[in-house]
């Protein structure tokens, strides 16, 4: 089986195992685990940041930035297309009572006029706003890289406002090593920044959410609240700190294969990707209309897993676990089935 569904199907190398069993551990909710400590550290200083917190998940990472951000009745503008939006079940409107606004150009990027006109100008009667966040790489428009002059742009309407910014970096890394930038850059104009080691990394489980040494102790608050205060957690911790050390650099091989899955499959007929948009990690093709879950029914059969992402659209993932072989052949079988739903 050739696994595509996500860059978090993969499992912990022997190496990485090996540094988990070896981990120095205490309990965390005492503050007393040295492997969560260094990993926290570690991270902060990879992103320019004061201070930083290890949560289980990329969702509770940026719900606790919601969360830590804003007071209930407040409104959040984040792009229509991005994961806090779409795929975590609801939790800004449930646990931090804020009502999201979503805002996106046709390419899928958020701008600094959007923004500009999504921002309510302060009368009794309206939402107030107080956060925006954006999502780096975006998962759902295929794991493009947001470009730099539009995250600087919104932050100069940000500072104009007084709003803070949270960056969803769940792919930072992908990102990071794709446009040759250090991650802490990419991480600058944010108030908060959300990075996960389960996707493209390949620890078992892990994110860090990195902010100032304030925004993280309330952060901290509500991590226990939300019940992600974790104990002898530097057996996780080990594998994060160990998938930092070896396995940013090798993002280029997934991107150099996402590249050759969608060169692979772009000229077969009923399947619609321009490959020039493939970024990093993430290859998002159109199928014939609606045909998207019986596809992924039939590529299972034909043993290529990837996910449907829309009726009419598929998402196929690259990362640590599949090599260009695999990749070649995941493409041949794509583009035969594909054509004969075409
Ligand atoms: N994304 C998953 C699915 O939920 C879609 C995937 O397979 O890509 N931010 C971004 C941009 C993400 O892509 C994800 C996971 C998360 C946050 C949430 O991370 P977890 O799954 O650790 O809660």
């Amino acid at each position: 089986m050739i696994d595509l569904r996500s860059d978090t199907v993969t499992r912990p190398s022997a190496a990485m195992l090996q540094a988990m069993t070896a981990a120095e551990v205490g309990d965390d909710v005492f503050g007393e685990d040295p492997t969560v400590r260094k990993l926290e550290e570690t991270v902060a200083g990879l992103l320019g940041k004061e201070a930083a917190l290890f949560v289980p998940t990329g969702t509770m990472g940026n719900q606790l930035a919601v969360r830590a951000h804003t007071n209930p009745g407040d409104e959040v503008i984040v792009g229509r297309s991005c994961h806090v939006f779409n795929y975590e079940s609801g939790a800004a409107s449930a646990l931090s009572g804020v009502q999201l606004h979503p805002v996106e150009r046709p390419d899928g990027f958020m701008d600094a006029d959007l923004v500009r006109d999504a921002i309510r100008h302060g009368y009794y009667w309206e939402t107030p706003t107080r956060l925006i966040c954006l999502e780096n790489t975006v998962n759902k428009t295929g794991g493009r890289i947001v470009p730099p002059e539009l995250t600087s742009a919104i932050k100069l309407v940000a500072d104009e406002h007084g709003l803070a910014m949270h960056l969803d970096g769940a792919r930072l890394w992908n990102a990071a090593v794709a446009s040759d930038t250090p991650p802490q850059t990419l991480a600058a104009p944010f108030a908060s920044v959300n990075v996960c080691l389960s996707k493209g990394l390949g620890a078992p489980l892990g994110s860090v959410l990195a902010g100032s040494r304030s925004f993280i102790q309330r952060a901290h608050r509500f991590r226990k609240m939300y019940g992600g205060g974790m104990r002898q957690v530097g057996v996780v911790a080990a594998a994060g700190l160990f998938a930092l050390e070896h396995n940013i650099d090798r993002l280029d091989d997934d991107h150099a294969n996402a590249r050759l899955l969608a060169e692979g499959i772009c000229e077969s007929r009923g399947v619609a990707i321009d490959p020039d948009t493939v970024d990093t990690n993430i290859v998002m093709f159109g199928v014939p209309k609606n045909k998207a879950l019986e596809l992924v029914a039939a590529l299972d059969a034909e043993g290529v897993r990837v996910v449907p992402f829309g009726p009419s659209t598929i998402r196929a993932t690259t990362h640590l676990d599949v090599n260009q072989h695999e990749v070649e052949r995941a493409a041949e079988v794509i583009s035969k089935t594909v054509a004969a739903f075409a």
